[in-house]
């Protein structure tokens, strides 16, 4: 019997990546976004029986709710949940960044990734699933105007590893993916719409395409079950890190 996989941010990008990924691997695919319409190339190509869209915003915990209730019954069953959604806003340095940016980040990023794990894991717990997180670099490497966004993933990598002791003995795998730069819309949202800063970030500099990491995610969830990825950190090979910066007074 096929798998159920649930994919948060899966009109774009990563996500989009992904719930092709699986649907054509067989699995069936609930694929969540605000842009229905981003949704429907994806139902069309696969099937209402392989792909259900479910369109909310992820803030929005009663629309979440009753996205997930009006799940049709073939795809109640979710094996494996993808937190993916998610977003950066802003560059500016912490002292002239935008309090808003920081907060649609923190809702999105940590509250909302919270607030639908909770609400499936005691099924994901009856099902011996998985959860994959996607995290980021940013976690782990600190760069100057990463400030409020670095600071949820590495809530989103530190949550993924207290799961994995919290699930311990329940047979549910927990991992963080870790991307370094991937060519998305993620800097085109991330610069509130400046498609020019964002050819000019990965141009000539061959990043990771969203295929790249939908092959990683499709990795992690298909190893046999005695196997957990604790944390994925991966990068293009054009990009590295740079030393400690220091201010002379
Ligand atoms: P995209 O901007 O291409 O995709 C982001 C996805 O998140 C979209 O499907 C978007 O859907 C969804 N999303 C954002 N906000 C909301 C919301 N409020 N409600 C519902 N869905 C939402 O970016 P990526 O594919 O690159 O990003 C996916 C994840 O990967 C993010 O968590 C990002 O932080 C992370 N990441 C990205 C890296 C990169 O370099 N690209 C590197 C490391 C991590 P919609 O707008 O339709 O609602
Ligand atoms: C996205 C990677 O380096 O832009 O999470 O923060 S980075």
């Amino acid at each position: 019997m096929s798998k159920t996989v649930l994919i948060t941010g899966a009109t774009s990008g990563f996500g989009a990546a992904a719930a092709r990924r699986f649907a054509g691997a067989g699995w069936k695919v609930i694929a969540t976004g605000r842009r229905a319409a981003r949704l429907q190339p994806l139902m069309d190509e696969f099937g209402a029986d392989t792909v259900h869209a479910a369109v909310f915003d992820i803030r929005d915990t009663a629309a979440m709710e009753a996205a997930l209730a009006a799940l049709p019954a073939g795809f109640r069953d979710i094996d494996l949940l993808v937190n993916n959604a998610g977003l950066a806003q802003g560059t500016a340095a912490a002292q002239h960044a935008s309090l808003e940016d920081w907060r649609t980040m923190i809702d999105t990023n940590i509250t909302a990734l919270v607030t639908l794990t909770h609400r499936l894991l005691p099924q994901l717990i009856e099902r011996r699933g998985a959860i994959i997180n996607i995290s980021s670099t940013a976690a782990i490497h600190p760069y100057p105007g990463g400030n409020a966004y670095g600071g949820t993933k590495a809530f989103v990598s530190q949550f993924s590893l207290g799961l994995r002791a919290d699930l311990h003995g329940t047979g549910v795998r927990v991992t963080a993916i870790e991307p370094g730069m991937a060519e998305t819309e993620f800097t085109l949202v991330r610069t509130h719409g400046n498609q020019a800063a964002s050819d000019q970030l990965y141009k000539g500099a061959n990043p990771m395409t969203a295929q790249d990491i939908a092959e990683q995610i499709f990795w992690v969830a298909t190893l046999p079950p005695h196997l957990n990825i604790n944390r994925l950190e991966l990068m293009p090979v054009s990009q590295s890190f740079a030393g400690f910066q220091v201010a002379r007074g």
